[in-house]
């Protein structure tokens, strides 16, 4: 029998989903990915680390309870990181049933398919800072009162109590993560930071010359993606499963991270951005900022990378993509 450890990963065509496989693969594990059918290109990621060959592609939706059984006889997987969603706060006004649908009851689904298919392997739920919302304490733990301000945050509700329920109903090893935003060069366009750093590389390169955006005195506590995914393995390895918040404890406004971005390439973003009404969003998220303290003690994990790091990194990423 072989020894080797297998994992199942939800959303593995996506930012975490990409660092997460390239970290389970170092350690030697088997990685299974469900791949929700789409007719463009989602490998993108996954070929940027190198790894497309190496994750095991099952199909499936995370809104389709028997693809997510057969994922998980099929995989043998003892870990089961769920990290699909439909994950774009924005999107959620405009898309609150598909949002629902994907992001609550696919949790669900994932959560059914393990008691069904494996009750013993133990589970994570990518839950979001967004559950905070209008928030209740000026640093926000594991203890703070949810007051989510969007769809996306009320379904990745559903899949939080969903996720304790089910640890605390049927012994499950179910534990959540409550990941504050968390940026990479693998980010999609649409969030703010990458949205920002392609903007400053290709204005740098006379490609564009404005960035429009929308709130940009919105506060964020933003971590570097290859950090996150350590808190999220790290999860599953403990004797118990519990919530964790995981964050920086550091917040930035949109229009400081924007400095970062434009600093790095000697260009001020005075010259080049304008405040466009369409980017404004129904209800805001006016301020974010976590305290990792519990996942510091328990994990023993802490962020690595700084934001400055960060942002540089991402600019420095798309000014390779665009002058390739
Ligand atoms: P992401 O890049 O948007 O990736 C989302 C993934 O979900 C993609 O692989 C996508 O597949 C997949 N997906 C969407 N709908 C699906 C469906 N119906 N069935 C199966 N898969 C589906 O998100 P991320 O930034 O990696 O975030 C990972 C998770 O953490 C998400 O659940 C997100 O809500 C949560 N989270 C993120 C942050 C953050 O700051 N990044 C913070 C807190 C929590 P396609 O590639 O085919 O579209
Ligand atoms: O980058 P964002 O779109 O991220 P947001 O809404 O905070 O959500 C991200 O982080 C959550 C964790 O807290 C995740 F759960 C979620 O899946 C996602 O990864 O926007 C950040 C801030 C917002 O306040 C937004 O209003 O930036 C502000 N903003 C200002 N102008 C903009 C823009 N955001 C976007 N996307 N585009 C703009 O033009």
């Amino acid at each position: 029998m072989s020894n080797t450890r297998s994992a199942l990963i939800t959303g593995v065509t996506g930012q975490d989903g990409a660092y997460l496989s390239q970290l389970l693969l170092e350690k030697g594990y088997e990685v299974h990915g469900i791949l929700a059918r789409r007719s463009s290109d989602t490998l993108w990621r996954l070929r940027e680390l190198g790894i497309e060959n190496e994750v095991r592609l099952v199909d499936g939706d995370l809104t389709d309870l028997s693809s997510m059984i057969r994922a998980i006889e099929t995989s043998k997987a003892t870990e089961v990181y769920n990290l699909g969603a439909q994950s774009f706060v924005g999107t959620s006004w405009q898309q609150p049933l598909l949002t629902a649908q994907v992001d609550g009851v696919g949790a669900l689904n994932v959560l059914e398919a393990v008691r069904i298919a494996n009750p013993e392997a133990h589970f994570y739920q990518a839950s979001t800072s967004e559950m905070f919302g209008l928030i209740q304490a000026e640093m926000q733990d594991e203890k703070t009162p949810f007051y989510p301000r969007s769809p996306y945050g009320v379904a990745k509700l559903m899949a939080h109590w969903a996720t304790v329920n089910y640890r605390e109903s049927f012994k499950m090893h179910a534990s959540s993560g409550i990941l504050f935003n968390h940026e990479s060069p693998l980010r999609g366009i649409e969030f703010v930071t990458r949205k920002v750093t392609d903007a400053v590389a290709r204005i740098k390169l006379g490609q564009q010359r404005e960035l429009r955006l929308g709130n940009i005195d919105a506060k964020r506590d933003w971590g570097f993606a290859g950090d996150y995914v350590e808190a999220m393995w790290l999860m599953l390895q403990q004797p118990t499963a519990d919530d964790y918040v995981v964050a920086t404890g550091l917040t930035t406004t949109v229009r400081d991270m924007c400095h970062i971005a434009f600093r790095h390439v000697g260009l001020s973003p005075d010259d080049h951005l304008v405040i466009d009404e369409k980017f404004f969003r129904p209800a805001e998220v006016d301020v974010l900022l976590g305290n990792p303290g519990k996942a510091k003690a328990k994990l023993g994990w802490s962020p690595k990378t700084s934001l400055e790091q960060l942002i540089t990194m991402m600019v420095d990423a798309d000014m390779r993509r665009l002058t390739k």
